[in-house]
C-alpha cells in the first residue's frame, strides 16, 4: 500500500482549516496513519523543501514554513502519492481548478495551504524526516473493500 506525506502549511493551520483539509482526503477514501501538529526547525525546512535549494523562492519558502506550526500527516492509499495531488490541486493558485483544495481555498502563491509529496522517494524521505517508524499506525478499516 502507497504512503504520502501530506502537510497542512502555516496559512492553513492560521485560517483554521486543519479539519477541513482532513475531510477530503476522508472523503476521498484515504486512510490517515499519522498526524501532528509540528513547530518546523530551520533544518528540518530545508531538508524538506532541498529539491527547490537552488530556486529564487527558497529562502522564502523556508521562511513561510517555519513561520508558525504545521499539521503533518501521512497517508495510506492505493496511488495515493497522485491522486492526493489531484485532490491538492495546482502548485500556482490562479491555475488550481474549483473542486481543488487550493482552487477552493487558496488565494495567493507561494500560499497555497498544503503539501503533497511527489513520487514514492520524496514520500520516503519526507515521512522520515517528521515521523519515527513507531508513530504510523498500522490498523484495519472495515469500509477496505470498497474504496
Ligand atoms: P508542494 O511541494 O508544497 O506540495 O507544492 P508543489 O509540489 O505543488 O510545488 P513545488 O514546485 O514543489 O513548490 C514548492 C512550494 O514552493 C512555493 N513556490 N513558490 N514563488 C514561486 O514561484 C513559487 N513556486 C513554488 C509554493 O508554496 C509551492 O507549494
Ligand atoms: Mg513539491
Amino acid at each position: 500500500m502507497e504512503r504520502t506525506f501530506l502537510m497542512v502549511k502555516p496559512d492553513g493551520v492560521q485560517r483554521g482549516l486543519i479539519g477541513r483539509i482532513i475531510s477530503r482526503f476522508e472523503d476521498k477514501g484515504f486512510k490517515l496513519i499519522s498526524g501532528k501538529l509540528v513547530q518546523v526547525t530551520e533544518e528540518q525546512a530545508k531538508r524538506h523543501y532541498a529539491e527547490h535549494e537552488n530556486k529564487p523562492f527558497f529562502g522564502e519558502l523556508v521562511d513561510f514554513i517555519t513561520s508558525a506550526p504545521v499539521f503533518a500527516m501521512v497517508w495510506e492509499g492505493d496511488d495515493v502519492i497522485a491522486l492526493s495531488r489531484l485532490v491538492i490541486g495546482k502548485t500556482k493558485v490562479a491555475e488550481a481548478a474549483p473542486g481543488t483544495i487550493r482552487g477552493d481555498f487558496a488565494a495567493h502563491t507561494p500560499f497555497n495551504l498544503i503539501h503533497g509529496s511527489d513520487g514514492v522517494e520524496s514520500a520516503e524521505r519526507e515521512i522520515a524526516n517528521f515521523f519515527e517508524p513507531q508513530e504510523l499506525l498500522g490498523y484495519e478499516k472495515s469500509i477496505s473493500p470498497w474504496i
